[in-house]
């Protein structure tokens, strides 16, 4: 992968710019920092190896070099509504599960909010950033990170649920260039649908543990126990507690487990 393989690769794409990095701390403080000095929206950044590569809360995402997809995509406000922000995660997850499923018959789901499965074990991570200037918001970021191969899944030590990669998954080299243009079609395609009745019911329809009961943590505190039931217009997630109670779980810094 270099600026020149990703350049001619992802040219039907038409984005704007794209800048590739072969070592970075995070992909999404790159973005951040091009689109505070006036990046357009779908500015790209991807790398080949994260040094600080991070998920929500301060966890830490690994991305050794040559390994994994680190990517990062500048979204403008003005291209957003405010109630589409909360789906921007969903957006990233549903890109990745409808390429693991379309394009590699992979059996991948979304573990909400923002973490794709495939056989029940991480496969990728999505977290969206929101820069504000007072109360209106400059821009977004979107970064995504993929396990491609099975260099790129970290110590069981250093995992809060199991994980795997894609080639371990498919017995077969994966092209990193190739998938990254894949789930980059099926982003700009989803991003056109955000907030719509499709793009919800594809949501739903990838859920990972649909009808099945979970327990939602807070800072490693359980919050909540249930039994998956949907999400609603917004994306929160629906669950039917024991006394037959339907609760909603906003979009936050939440962890969901299989029971
Ligand atoms: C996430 O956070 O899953 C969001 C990850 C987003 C990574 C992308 S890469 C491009 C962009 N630039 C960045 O700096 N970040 C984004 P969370 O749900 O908080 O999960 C974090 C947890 O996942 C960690 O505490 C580990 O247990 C686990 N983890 C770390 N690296 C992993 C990997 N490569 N594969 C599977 N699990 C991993």
């Amino acid at each position: 992968m270099n600026q020149h393989i990703l350049q001619s690769a992802l040219v039907e794409l038409a984005l704007p710019e794209i800048r590739y990095y072969a070592s970075t701390g995070s992909t999404n403080d790159l973005a951040a920092e091009w689109a505070s000095q006036g990046a357009p929206n779908l500015a790209l950044v991807v790398a080949n190896e994260q040094t600080q590569g991070r998920g929500r809360a301060g966890r830490r995402w690994y991305t050794p070099a040559g390994a994994g997809l680190a990517m990062s995509l500048v979204l403008r406000p003005e291209n957003l509504q405010t109630t589409q922000l909360p789906q921007l995660t969903a957006l990233g997850a549903l890109a990745v599960t409808t390429t693991l499923k379309t394009d590699f018959q992979l059996p991948a789901e979304i573990k909400w909010p923002n973490d794709v499965l495939v056989r029940g074990k991480k496969t990728c991570g999505v977290l969206v950033e929101l820069h504000w200037q007072g109360d209106s918001l400059s821009h977004a970021v979107l970064g995504i990170g993929v396990n491609v191969t099975p260099g790129a899944v970290p110590a069981k030590a250093n995992l809060i649920f199991p994980a795997t990669d894609l080639e371990s998954e498919l017995n077969q080299p994966v092209n990193r260039v190739e998938l990254l243009k894949k789930i980059l079609t099926q982003l700009i395609t989803w991003r056109a649908r955000l907030g719509s009745i499709e793009f919800l019911q594809a949501w739903k329809l990838h859920l990972a543990y649909m009808g099945r009961p979970v327990t939602i943590l807070r800072d490693n505190q359980e919050v909540l126990k249930g039994t998956i039931t949907g999400l609603t217009k917004r994306g929160a997630l629906q669950l039917r507690n024991i006394n037959g109670t339907i609760e909603e779980v906003a979009f936050g810094e939440v962890q969901l487990r299989p029971q």
